[in-house]
């Protein structure tokens, strides 16, 4: 056992180098971090952020695929897209649990939400303008979000890694059931094929940007790769989402909308043209399309949802009192 540093009377903590080093060694020796392990104030900090905003971005991205349940082609199209949105919720569920392990409630992450102090992915604040912009999202922005988060399914803190692995085998059928859409429409009439290009055309920048900042401009990237929360860089992951979408929009007979792609023997993967990060950083700070309606959406949910937050205490409440009342 290591110290865990000093405690000042203000609650305040002043991490030794001893503890740090320590908790380094742990990382280093790929040990497992858990809930009532001590850890680093900057660590939990990390965390608490990123599985907020990961937490925040399944439920808000509920809302674009949610607005085609109504409008979904056939009767199997909409089971299967029902069953993804329902999937996306349970993903925020399950990484809303894994952040309260580090000791911040629901409420408060929610409260964070609602006010803009926490973000959450820009890709959710573009709209969802045809019935291929549901296939579009299911091939590139479930594919991104898999390939972001296989590694995290070796994050160095235990709950987080664990909740993912499960998320994964499901978004792994989404980019399927996505993946099928676009096959069937680039097939299709003429119509379709055009449709099915315009969305490609609207989502392929977006989901690039996913992935976030480069790596010079990524504030929390080096740190959180010491700790072993990120495993790789925003670029390398970005490139590795590039080189394996190229070869399956060449099957499917689509076109990229990047005339500067192409491929580089030297480097082994593609080269690609500049991503607008004005456009990033103003839908990061709000000022995306639908920034928000969605916000509004969240809020209303939250609102409408008080009484049953307050049935499930009340209920809960008078459990626990009957039980004491009959030991
Ligand atoms: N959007 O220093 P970095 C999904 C912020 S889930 C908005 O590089 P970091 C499933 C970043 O927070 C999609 N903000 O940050 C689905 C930071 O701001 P802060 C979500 C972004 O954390 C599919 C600042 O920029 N996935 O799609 C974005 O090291 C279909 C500086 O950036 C996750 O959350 C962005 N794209 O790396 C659901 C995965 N990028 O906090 C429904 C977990 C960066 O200082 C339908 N998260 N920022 O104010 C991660 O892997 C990381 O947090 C990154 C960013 C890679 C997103």
């Amino acid at each position: 056992m290591y110290s865990q540093g000093l405690i000042g009377a203000d609650g305040s903590t002043e991490e030794t180098q001893d503890f740090l080093d320590a908790f380094q060694k742990r990382i280093d020796a790929e040990e497992k971090i858990e809930p009532n392990d001590a850890m680093p104030e900057g660590y939990r900090k990390t965390l608490v952020r990123q599985i907020g905003q990961h937490a925040h971005s399944e439920i808000v991205g509920m809302l674009p695929e949610g607005n085609w349940i109504t409008r979904a082609p056939s009767l199997r199209r909409k089971a299967a897209l029902l069953a993804k949105v329902q999937d996306e919720g349970g993903h925020g569920l399950y990484l809303y649990s894994a952040a309260e392990t580090l000791g911040v409630s629901r409420e408060q992450m929610t409260e964070e939400l609602l006010s803009g102090k926490a973000k959450y992915s820009s890709i959710f604040n573009y709209p969802t303008l045809s019935w291929a912009d549901i296939g579009i999202i299911g091939w590139l922005v479930d594919g991104a979000a898999i390939m972001n988060q296989i590694p995290l399914c070796r994050c160095s803190y235990g709950p987080y890694a664990r909740a993912m692995i499960r998320v994964c085998k499901e978004e792994s059928f989404h980019q399927r059931q996505g993946y099928e859409i676009v096959m069937y429409l680039a097939r299709g009439t003429e119509a379709q094929r055009e449709m099915v290009q315009d969305a490609l055309n609207r989502w392929w920048w977006p989901s690039l940007m996913m992935f976030g900042p480069h790596d010079a401009d990524s504030a929390h990237s080096e740190q959180s790769m010491e700790w072993k929360i990120k495993r790789f860089s925003n670029d390398a992951l970005r490139q590795k989402f590039i080189d394996a979408t190229v070869p399956q929009a060449e099957f499917l007979g689509l076109t990229l909308p990047d005339p500067d792609l192409k491929w580089n023997a030297e480097k082994g993967g593609y080269d690609h043209g500049d991503i607008d990060w004005e456009e990033f950083w103003r839908v990061v700070k709000g000022n995306g399309v639908m920034n928000r309606d969605r916000i509004k959406a969240r809020k209303k949910a939250w609102d409408d949802g008080a009484w049953v937050r307050e049935a499930a205490l009340a209920h809960a409440d008078k459990r626990a009192a009957r039980k004491q009342a009959a030991e």
